[in-house]
């Protein structure tokens, strides 16, 4: 499977299995990513799935064990969501440039899009399938096959109930209004906004109530968060803290690192993303390590909390070798860690810090 369907400009990172985005100036162009934008994060094969012979299982602490197809799925209310991915890998390379990050994609910034989820609602199918006091997890596994060591297996994860009853978590089989591509979870996935992109499973297979979270290798080894400290080799994998929601996040799309601009106003863009609870209110760039900021201010598009926010500013540079840098605050008084250093993590996952680019500014020739 190539990646078929996207953008010219679209960065493969991976062949096999497929994994790319486009580049982060292309990407901030649109508050709605058009599909052949929107970034891919595979593990294993790309499951070619017929209509007519799919099933969703659905078992576990429930009275009523389901076995749905597509048109049993449909029946349910349609909702749209708009909703932001992103790959708790995305700006993993500021990572690796610290301290190398092996066995792991180097992601840049672009591993992150906004798409409009069309589906039902999981809340509606579980409680058709009548949830058991006792459940307190929703895992999900895809119909994919991943390669771990010397096993086979899907890729899976779990929510906590709670959020699987919110009405924002979805059982998608659109994108953009149109069917789900192959790429991005033909015929059905799970959409959780506000969580690691990881969490919202392609091609999905299964939901399965639990009292215990995921034991797929997705939940229990990889997207989890060690401290600095801690090496794959010493580690002990009972311990880090399971990704689940995103955290607040600033990112420069434009310009971009090593660029050459002239001296005088120049447009910086970018995107913000925060955390599942609350809203960016505020971004902020300086030209000065962080002595002084200047307010970026939003583009206009609505945004309902499961959003990006696009963002520009006018800076004026001076000549010579300028740092720009970008920080968020959100709507209940959070910030952005300032250093990627402090937050390094052998995995290198949820890079927040304050993002830098560094320009290379000339004389500008038309200046009196
Ligand atoms: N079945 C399955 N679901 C999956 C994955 C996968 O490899 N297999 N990758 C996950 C990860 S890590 C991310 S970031 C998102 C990416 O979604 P996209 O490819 O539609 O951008 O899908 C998630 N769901
Ligand atoms: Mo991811």
């Amino acid at each position: 499977m190539t990646l078929e369907g996207k953008h010219p400009q679209f960065i493969r990172l991976t062949d096999t299995p497929p994994n790319g985005n486009v580049p982060p100036s292309l990407l901030a162009q649109d508050f709605i990513t058009p599909t052949e934008c929107f970034f891919v994060r595979s593990h294993g094969t790309i499951p070619q799935i017929r209509l007519e012979d799919y099933r969703l299982t659905v078992r576990g602490l429930v009275e009523k064990p389901l076995s749905l197809s597509f048109d049993d799925l449909r029946r349910f209310a349609k909702v749209d969501v708009m909703a932001t991915l992103q790959c708790a890998g995305n700006r993993r390379d500021e990572l690796a440039a610290i301290e190398p990050i092996p066995d792991e994609i180097i992601w840049g910034h672009g591993a992150i899009s906004n798409a409009v989820w069309g589906g039902v609602r999981l809340h509606d199918v579980l409680i058709e399938a009548g949830v058991d006091p006792q459940a307190q997890h929703v895992a999900c596994t895809g119909l994919d096959e991943v390669e771990r060591g010397t096993s086979t297996l899907g890729f899976g994860g779990s929510i906590p109930l709670t959020k699987a009853l919110l009405p924002e978590t979805l059982l998608a089989y659109e994108m953009n209004g149109e069917p789900l591509p192959p790429l991005h979870g033909f015929p059905l996935r799970l959409i959780v906004p506000g969580y690691i992109g990881a969490r919202s499973i392609k091609w999905l297979n299964e939901v399965v109530v639990q009292q215990q979270p995921s034991d797929n290798y997705f939940q229990q080894r990889a997207y989890k968060l060690f401290p600095p400290d801690i090496r794959r080799e010493t580690v002990d994998w009972k311990g880090g803290i399971m990704l689940g929601e995103n955290t607040l996040n600033a990112v420069i799309c434009s310009p971009t690192s090593g660029a050459t601009v002239e001296a005088g106003t120049t447009c910086v863009l970018g995107y913000a993303l925060s955390n599942e609870h609350g809203v960016v209110e505020r971004v902020e760039l300086s030209l000065d390590e962080g002595q002084s900021w200047q307010a970026a201010t939003f583009l206009a598009e609505q945004h309902d909390g499961w959003t990006w926010r696009l963002w520009q500013a006018q800076v004026v540079l001076p000549a010579g070798e300028v740092c720009i840098l970008a920080r968020a605050s959100d709507s209940d008084g959070n910030t952005q860690p300032k250093d990627a250093r402090d937050i390094w993590n052998f995995k290198g996952y949820g890079n927040n810090a304050w993002h830098r680019v560094t320009v290379q500014v000339t004389e500008n020739k038309g200046s009196v």
